[in-house]
């Protein structure tokens, strides 16, 4: 909903509220509207079924017009109404005397909901598209609305047809910065849900910042079908680390290595930006073990597994082994190393004479370990890692 302020001549200081019924509406951003667009805002939207708005700049404002925007949601349902009524308006303290214009606001149940996306971030001066979605189109045969913005932030380049419309006449009036006019209709009536058209726009350089995109003065089938607005935002933010993703969509704008899709390693950071630090995968594969029978000792060897932080390592006496008919539960007799770090170890125990040990490594990650098993188990009946998960001398 706009403020507006007429004639807003010679004004550099404003002091507004106004308030409304919070079972109808709830307040969720203000902007400034471009007529005020070198004035300092600041909103107060804590109040339920209250806005209060200060503005102010050194230069004062000329013309008239919208000087700001605030996004409600509606809460109410069909058939609710309420006022939007003004409780104050101080225009240079009182300097200048003002009189005010309450709003209205009923809520109708809509045929049709059209809605540009709130979720848009893209960089500055960059190319994007926004698609205007009509929830659903069913019997649209003609739709006029106009895409308000703020000129100083974005600029419209062009509309085109989505496949939902492209039997459509597509007519784009994009003449008047900040009020993109848009004309479809055909000769069939649409049918289905999703994007009419989307419009090609360009943010602006200049700080990080959130852009209003309004639907305003929707027209389908001339008035016959009831149509309402989602409105969208777009994020617009620079990218600091040059890794392709602006910092309204990267977690951490200072590091290159951090963004969304990036390979998660275990670092105790979240690198691809799910909101979860360290939350990879286990290893995967088996680590082959090679050992090397030296007089008075075992040497264990085995290759690095890619991402492995460590490898835990069990050992157990073949003739356990053996009796039990391949039970790691029962054969599994200490964790000789729990989170290793190196690709070896030495193992200086002995056998009783006639036995002999058998041994096993998995590797580990910060997603947690991965498995004894290989995936061809020889001639060992049974699963390796489902039984020395079972055994109380397992590695943690
Ligand atoms: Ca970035
Ligand atoms: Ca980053
Ligand atoms: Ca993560
Ligand atoms: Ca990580």
């Amino acid at each position: 909903m706009p403020v507006r302020l007429d004639p807003a001549d010679g004004v550099s200081a404003l002091e507004l509220a106004f308030g409304f019924d919070p079972s109808v509406l709830e307040s969720r951003a203000a902007w400034t509207a471009p007529l005020a667009s070198g004035m300092t805002l600041v909103a107060d939207l804590a109040t339920p079924g209250r806005v209060a708005l200060s503005l102010s700049s050194a230069t004062p404002l000329s013309g008239a017009g919208e000087i700001a925007w605030v996004a409600f949601r509606v809460v109410g349902n069909a058939g609710h109404a309420t006022v939007l009524a003004w409780e104050s308006a101080l225009l240079d303290d009182g300097a200048i005397p003002a009189d005010t214009a309450d709003g209205a606001l009923s809520v109708i149940d809509a045929d049709i909901v059209l809605s540009v996306p709130d979720g848009t971030c893209v960089e500055t001066e960059e190319d994007f598209r926004v698609p205007v979605v009509a929830t659903p189109a069913d019997g649209l045969l003609g739709l006029d609305f106009t895409v308000r913005y703020d000129p100083g932030q974005l600029v419209a380049v062009d509309v085109l047809k989505e496949p939902l419309a492209e039997a459509f006449e597509l007519f784009s009036n994009l003449a008047v910065p900040g009020e993109l006019r848009i004309a479809l209709f055909g000769s069939a009536p649409l049918a289905g849900s999703g994007p009419l058209v989307s419009i090609g726009f360009e943010s602006l350089a200049g700080p990080a910042r959130s852009a209003p995109l309004f639907l305003e003065r929707i027209d389908a089938n001339e008035g016959a079908i009831a149509a309402t607005r989602d409105d969208g935002r777009v994020a617009v933010a620079s990218d600091a680390d040059d890794d392709e993703f602006p910092a309204c969509a990267d977690c951490d704008d200072g590091n290159g290595a951090i963004h969304p899709g990036a390979p998660e390693s275990c670092n105790s950071l979240d690198d691809d930006c799910d909101g979860l630090a360290d939350n990879v995968a286990v290893p995967a594969g088996f680590v082959a073990l090679a050992v090397d029978a030296a007089p008075g000792e075992a040497r264990l060897a085995w290759d690095s597994a890619p991402g492995a932080t460590g490898y835990d390592a069990v050992r157990g006496l073949l003739s356990i082994l053996a009796a039990t008919a391949g039970s790691f539960a029962d054969a599994t007799e200490s964790c000789l190393a729990d989170d290793l770090a190196a690709t070896s170890l030495e193992d200086d125990a002995l056998p009783v004479e006639g036995d002999a040990f058998w041994y096993l490594v998995r590797a580990v990650d910060c997603g947690g370990p991965g498995t004894y098993d290989s995936a061809s188990p020889g001639r060992v009946a049974g699963l390796r890692h489902p039984g020395i998960a079972l055994s109380s001398e397992r590695c943690p």
